[in-house]
């Protein structure tokens, strides 16, 4: 029998209402980082007090007096008259605590070469590289934009270039030449860190050329004033004089000695730009102390971290915001070892992400469901292949789990013991909200559960009042957290509109959700127009305009649809120009694809395009897209009554049912 610490953890508690929970063992919660339960109370007494005390984790130049000041809501700021170092806080500290020797970065290319990086390592790098943006004339306040794959010099190049203050926007390497420019263009970037290529699927993907044809867009005229290129594909590529350097050839003129400045707590630490509901991707900005503050602890509690002991791997590109706060920030701030993977999971083979974990005896592992169905999909089997049994944590995020993959992940790569972390959180939120404290929770597949110690998540009406359990709502957040975004960037009006105008004190997610009779919360999907393709956010209204934009496009009405590997996949539905003749309907689909690949990205790529003669509109001209999801998902047809044209949903009906 299992008792009430779910010693056999294999299985779970059943209970009255048909649902399971697993409990943390006896062992698990004896030496987990927090296994009192009143840390939920007492941060829910005083969040600010419990907040300045985790900020006492990092290193301050000049101590904070105050703590958090919300004079000016929604633009918070937190610990406003302190200063700290970014950098200093991720490397030289743990240098100075006689921790050099320790591994920071495992590397391992997609070729199979590898690189071991300690802290020192890690350290001299990145003053080098500090010394070396200097002499680019890179200062505090710069933007810094950075297209790179999944290589050392990333983590070096953004390290760099906080610890002198400037800003960076990484630019996830699968972008476009246009996505990359918009980014470019819009955080008025001087310096551009880039590589010639790195590898994925077996062969290099170029990104240096990329580069060239996104300064080359607009007449050619940039913010852009030099571009640095570390060599990892060694593809060829075209170096611009005066304009392009080589990092290998820039580096060697600078040495390790590097003494980092403090800069204030709200100092800007980064932007990444995600998907909004319209067209124009926002700029999320972050600044430094409340940053670091909550990337650290919520990295340390709920991935339970060891970090003399641990190795840590979170699959998430650096382009991403997972890459930015639980590759980069939340690790290195807490002094991890970690595992870096620069290729896909089945390259070679689909042995490869159990072939690191055996290799690096890699104790807590973060990836996204939308990986776990895919190895799912090729069968036990393979990850049995592999010794799997250094992992004792398992961590999930970028969409619900279904319960049927989170069973599958415990049991075939946790051996049926390891917790797992369903966290939930946004580019917005910086840092980790709900999640289970693994030495706490008895965890529930599929339930993100609760907000974390400090963090104050509702699931409220329309009107903003608490729903009772078991029911659903809205997800917002009442009080700010440290690591807020503070802004998007440049568009202050954007910030108040698309989170705070909902509600006014709260913050409105984006995300439905449901609260259990426990009052655990599960996550229901986005509510407004935007899809989670791999864990992915893609807006409906940008791939619709990138649809538009190609000369034979009239009208277009994009769609998320469920997808048994990606949770979601893009769908579109067009409308040719009756004049062309640039495409003909048969050739449509496959150019369409092409094209919105090429002007967003290949995540962006549609699943399938059906060319059709008109859309579902109502009669003030809305476009009816749940219908079209209906059709999408292979469904009935939901109630048609409102549309301008009854008929014109079993016409598309037939398109879609005819494979065209
Ligand atoms: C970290 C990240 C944010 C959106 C978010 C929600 C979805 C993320 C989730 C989850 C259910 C989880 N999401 N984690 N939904 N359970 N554990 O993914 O940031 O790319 O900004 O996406 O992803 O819909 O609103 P981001």
């Amino acid at each position: 029998m299992t008792d009430q610490l779910g010693t056999i953890e294999s299985h779970p508690l059943q209970h009255a209402d048909g649902t399971e929970s697993y409990p943390p063992s006896a062992a698990f919660r004896e030496q987990a980082n927090l296994n009192d339960p009143s840390v939920y109370w007492r941060a829910a007494e005083d969040p600010e007090g419990y907040w300045a005390d985790q900020a006492q984790n990092l290193a301050w130049t000049k101590p904070f007096t105050e703590i958090l000041d919300w004079t000016n809501p929604p633009f918070a700021k937190w610990f406003a008259d302190g200063e700290l170092n970014v950098a200093e806080n991720c490397l030289d500290r743990h240098v100075a605590a006689g921790l050099g020797d320790r591994v920071a970065i495992h590397f391992e290319g997609e070729p199979g070469d590898t690189r071991t990086i300690t802290y020192a390592e890690l350290t001299h790098e990145v003053k080098r590289a500090a010394n070396m943006l200097t002499s680019l004339g890179v200062a505090q306040g710069d933007r810094v934009a950075i297209y790179m794959p999944m290589i050392p010099e990333t983590v070096i190049a953004m390290l760099a270039v906080a610890r002198l203050g400037a800003a960076h926007s990484v630019v996830f390497g699968g972008f476009s030449a246009e996505s990359l420019r918009a980014r470019i263009d819009d955080a008025g970037a001087e310096l551009v860190i880039t590589a010639d290529g790195g590898y994925r699927k077996g062969r290099v993907s170029a990104l240096k050329p990329t580069v060239d044809d996104a300064l080359a867009l607009h007449g050619g005229g940039s913010t852009v004033e030099k571009v640095l290129v570390v060599q990892r594909g060694e593809n060829e590529i075209t170096m611009t004089p005066g304009r392009d350097l080589w990092w290998h050839d820039e580096i060697t003129a600078y040495d390790g000695e590097h003494t980092p400045q403090g800069f204030p707590a709200e100092n800007p630490l980064f932007i990444l730009y995600t998907s909004g509901t319209t067209g124009n991707p926002k700029g999320i900005l972050h600044t430094s102390g409340g940053y670091l503050t909550q990337v650290s602890t919520t990295h340390r509690n709920v991935f339970d971290l060891k970090p003399e002991t641990d190795v840590y791997w979170c699959t998430a590109d650096i382009g991403w915001i997972t890459g930015h706060s639980y590759v980069v920030y939340g690790p290195l701030a807490n002094g991890a070892t970690q595992v870096i993977y620069e290729g896909t999971p089945e390259t070679p083979d689909w042995g490869r992400w159990w072939s690191i974990i055996q290799k690096y005896g890699v104790s807590i592992f973060y990836t996204a469901p939308t990986a776990i169905r895919a190895c799912m999909k090729m069968g036990r089997q393979i990850p049995e292949q592999y010794d799997l049994s250094s992992v004792r944590l398992l961590g999930s995020v970028g969409e619900p789990i279904n319960p049927e993959a989170w069973r599958w992940y415990r049991e075939v790569i946790g051996a049926g013991a390891a917790p797992i972390v369903d966290t939930w959180w946004q580019t917005e939120t910086g840092a980790l909200m709900i999640s289970p404290l693994p030495g706490l929770t008895s965890l529930k597949p599929g339930s993100a559960q609760a907000a974390l110690p400090g963090i104050d998540v509702n699931v409220v009406n329309e009107q903003g009042e608490r729903v009772n359990p078991g029911q659903g709502g809205l997800l917002t957040i009442r009080r700010p957290w440290p690591s807020m975004v503070r802004t998007i960037w440049g568009d202050d009006q954007r910030f108040i509109d698309t989170y705070w105008s909902k509600f006014g004190d709260q913050y409105f997610a984006g995300d439905g959700a449901r609260v259990d009779e426990d009052g655990d919360i599960w996550l229901l999907g986005r509510v407004d127009d935007v899809m989670n393709v791999s864990g992915h956010r893609l807006s409906t209204a940008e791939i619709e305009s990138a649809l538009v934009e190609h000369h034979a496009v009239a009208e277009s009405a994009v769609v998320g649809a469920d997808d048994e590997t990606t949770g979601q996949a893009v769908v579109a539905f067009v409308i040719l120009k009756s004049q062309q003749t640039i495409l003909t309907p048969e050739d449509a689909e496959a150019a369409l694809k092409k094209h919105v690949a090429g002007q967003i990205g290949a995540i962006a790529r549609p699943r399938s395009i059906y060319v059709v003669n008109e859309l579902p509109k109502t009669r003030s001209g809305k476009i009816m897209r749940r219908l079209l999801k209906d059709l999408a998902e292979g469904r009935e047809v939901g109630d048609t009554t409102t549309l301008a044209d009854t008929m014109v949903m079993s016409t598309i009906q037939a398109k879609v049912a005819g494979g065209k």
